[in-house]
């Protein structure tokens, strides 16, 4: 049975991504310091609706299930904790049998502070999420360098690496040709905010572990996911009702986040229009970015893993399945909205963030089709899916943190 151990079990894609390959029969360890939620709670932004703790959903996913999800809560900035588990000294927060699952053969990076937002509160959250993010991933390098050079790396990055530059977009890397000689290299990258500058950095440490100790990496530069419900928290109905028993169940849904600092965009606008709230389209909408179902992020994980990169490769893939303006968005929000009887409104409001609001962009994102990801479109069914699951928490929706103005 395959190996996987996920950094940032707990958050938005971590704990998806634990009961996706718990499902499909992998061996799955996660681990967590709880960062988002405690961070949710310092800022007092709320959640959609409350999410037991990281070991309680693993038990509830054992009861339903008859699977295990080994828990550690840990902080991976601390070396000691990200070395436990190749060298055995791991200690489980939670097991069935807290047996040694044995070096990964692949671990999924998520484990980092997120938000563009939260990371230009102030100096503070700047460097919260630098030295975090920074230390976790370089950690995990030489972990695998020590340990288990074979095991291979696939980090969550962003496609906010590359910025809106006037040219195409490639799949992380480009051919440049420069007086009559040429070379391939990563594609430019000029990042929007100190998270989004992380990230690039954190390319560049695994592309020097790539180059000095031959390390297998898969970089997924991904665009805003949008979602709640995924299948395997309970919409197939393929398992003679035990699926229909995991829809029931609450405590396996994972966090939502609709408020300025942690919701992303799609997220953010239907939590919006179903307390009609405007929704805040931040200066002239113009804004494009690439999109993705948190079903299809799971999909690309999926891929990656079965057809890993080799030894001294640093693959990039653009993981996003579509691409909307901030404005496309709103309409069709406000569309879907309308026809569920909500007064949504548009708004335009100042921009908080330094960002083109008009631009260029035209990214590739062939590599993970190729792989075999099939893509869900972000259609009006699919987002009146959304609404009929938020509407059933609007009570929850509190107005105060939808838009605070975080400014750059
Ligand atoms: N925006 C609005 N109104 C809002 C919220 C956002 O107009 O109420 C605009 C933003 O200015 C931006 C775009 O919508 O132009 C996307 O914003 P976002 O907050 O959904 O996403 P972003 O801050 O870029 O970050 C998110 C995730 C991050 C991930 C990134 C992928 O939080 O973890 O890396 O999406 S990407 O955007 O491709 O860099």
């Amino acid at each position: 049975m395959s190996h996987i151990l996920i950094l940032g079990g707990d958050g938005y894609l971590g704990w998806p991504t634990a009961m996706y390959f718990s499902d499909r029969g992998y061996e799955v360890t996660v681990v967590d310091n709880y960062f988002r939620r405690n961070a949710c709670v310092e800022l007092d932004v709320g959640m959609l609706y409350p999410v037991t703790s990281l070991i309680e959903r693993a038990k509830t996913w054992h009861e339903l299930t008859g699977k295990e999800i080994k828990v550690v809560i840990g902080d991976l900035t601390e070396p000691e904790v990200m070395r436990s588990f190749f060298d055995g000294r791991i200690q489980y927060s939670w097991a069935v049998d807290g047996n040694f699952s044995g070096i990964p053969e692949t671990v999924f990076h998520y484990a980092e502070q997120p938000s563009a937002p939260y990371s230009l509160i102030n100096y503070k959250y700047a460097n919260i999420t630098i030295t975090n993010n920074l230390l976790v991933t370089n950690n995990l390098m030489f972990a695998v360098r020590d340990f288990s050079r074979d095991t291979h790396i696939i980090k969550l990055g962003t496609m906010g690496e590359y910025g809106t530059p006037k040219i195409d977009i490639e799949e992380g890397w480009i051919d440049i040709e420069h007086k009559g000689k040429k070379d391939r290299f990563l594609f430019p990258r000029q990042a929007g905010s100190i998270y989004h500058t992380t990230k690039v950095m954190d390319t560049d440490l695994l592309w020097f572990g790539v180059r000095m100790w031959d390390l297998r990496v898969t970089d997924l530069m991904q665009g805003p996911v949008y979602g709640i419900e995924t299948e395997d928290g309970g919409q197939r109905a393929d398992d003679g009702g035990r699926r229909t028993e995991r829809s029931e169940s609450r405590h396996l849904r994972t966090i939502f986040n609709y408020d300025e600092i942690f919701g992303t965009i799609v997220n953010r606008f239907v939590a919006q229009a179903v307390v009609e709230y405007p929704l805040t389209v931040y200066g002239k909408g113009g804004q494009t970015r690439g999109y993705l179902n948190i079903n299809d992020t799971l999909q690309c994980v999926h891929m990656a893993e079965q057809k890993p990169a080799a030894n001294g490769e640093l693959r990039v893939f653009n993981q996003i399945m579509e691409t909307f303006s901030v404005n496309e968005l709103a309409e069709m929000t406000h569309r879907v909205g309308r026809k569920l009887g909500y007064d949504v409104q548009i708004e335009h409001i100042e921009n908080p963030r330094k960002e083109a609001e008009e631009h260029y962009y035209n990214p590739t994102y062939q590599g993970l089709i190729e792989l075999g990801v099939k893509p869900h479109y972000l259609t009006d069914d699919v987002l009146a899916g959304m609404f009929r699951l938020v509407e059933q928490y609007r009570d929850n929706i509190r107005k105060d943190v939808i838009f605070r103005g975080v400014k750059w």
